[in-house]
């Protein structure tokens, strides 16, 4: 069960919602879901999604010192879709997830692009956040929440996705040397059924996170109500080298829409992370979100207390086997 001691794990930041269109130095009509990254002179970045008045998406970077006012944002589209040399952007870009890869130098950065398919993972890579190179589409519709990891495993890069099949929405792993072919797919983490907060649909909120006992991976899980859907946030724990076997799994949501610019917005009941910042202490989580697919909002936290609640909420998977026991009962 939930521990009192864990009631606020994270914690909203009291300037919520800290970036809306209303800051835009451009007519748009929303901004959310943002990627995220701290630059090397400390400097927060944001690549916040920016729905226009067309309803298509384009990325636009903000700018912080503080990482949480005092934006600087570029005065127009930062990262804008490409229809015509990338015909899958044609309804445009969407939830990007930052991914720094130290041995390359390189930010890459996963995200959706919107086609006649549907939607589609696609990665593109920068150094400055002014120049990006595309490497197209490497996972075909319907797929998105995808992120690197921010090392390789075995020489091969590693990507976090989320297929969507009759069969529903699981969270997949899959590996490629070259960031253009990609294989050795493994289920990663399948979601509940029945009456779960993460029934039938999941998929990765922000890149995953490093941490002495393994990757912490958070995910949004969607409950269908008759009034719509609700978006809420678990954790699981990753093996450090293994990224494949699934360690721990909270059983209960540790996030989810509470205040009113989460509970309202065009798509009411989401909260939606796809970036972090770590602080110089290595512990503060800085989780950066869509509000109701409306607004960017802040939420601060520490990684050890949200392992710490891992230990007292999750259930124990006994590497690769037990993972296959929960998949038989889940999937
Ligand atoms: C998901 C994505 C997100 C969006 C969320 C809530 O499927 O499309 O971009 O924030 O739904 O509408």
């Amino acid at each position: 069960m939930r521990s009192k001691k864990f009631h606020e794990l994270l914690e909203r930041h009291p300037r919520n919602p800290i970036l809306t269109a209303a800051d835009w130095p451009y007519p748009v009509h929303t901004v959310f879901n943002p990627g995220a990254t701290m630059l090397q002179d400390g400097t927060t970045l944001l690549l916040c999604r920016v729905e226009d008045r067309r309803g298509i998406s384009h990325l636009c970077a903000a700018r912080s010192k503080n990482g949480f006012d005092d934006w600087v944002i570029d005065k127009e589209p930062t990262f804008s879709p490409d229809p015509d040399n990338h015909p899958e952007e044609l309804w445009g870009i969407e939830d990007p997830r930052i991914t720094y890869m130290p041995d390359v130098k390189e930010y890459m950065i996963a995200y959706t692009a919107f086609g006649k398919s549907g939607p589609g993972v696609a990665i593109a890579s920068t150094t400055d956040f002014k120049t990006f190179q595309r490497f197209g589409l490497v996972m075909h519709a319907d797929d998105k929440d995808a992120a690197l990891f921010p090392r390789r495993f075995n020489g091969e890069y590693a990507l976090i996705h989320r297929p969507s099949t009759d069969m529903g929405a699981h969270m997949w792993l899959s590996f490629s040397p070259d960031l253009h072919n990609w294989g050795g797919h493994v289920l990663f983490l399948p979601a509940r059924r029945g009456a779960w907060w993460d029934a039938n649909k999941i998929g990765l909120s922000p890149p995953p996170i490093e941490t002495d006992r393994g990757w912490l991976v958070m995910y949004h899980g969607v409950r269908r109500h008759a009034s719509g859907s609700l978006y809420r946030l678990g954790l699981a724990l990753f093996d450090k080298n293994n990224p494949e076997t699934c360690l721990t799994r909270g059983q209960s949501w540790m996030f989810g829409p509470e205040a009113p610019y989460e509970m309202s917005g065009d798509v009411d009941n989401a909260v939606f992370p796809c970036g972090y910042t770590i602080g110089e202490d290595g512990d503060t989580f800085r989780m950066y979100y869509g509000a109701a697919d409306t607004s960017i909002c802040m939420a601060t936290g520490s990684i050890r207390e949200m392992l710490e609640w891992l230990d007292c909420d999750g259930t124990e998977f006994t590497g690769v086997a037990g993972q296959a026991a929960e998949r038989s009962e889940t999937v």
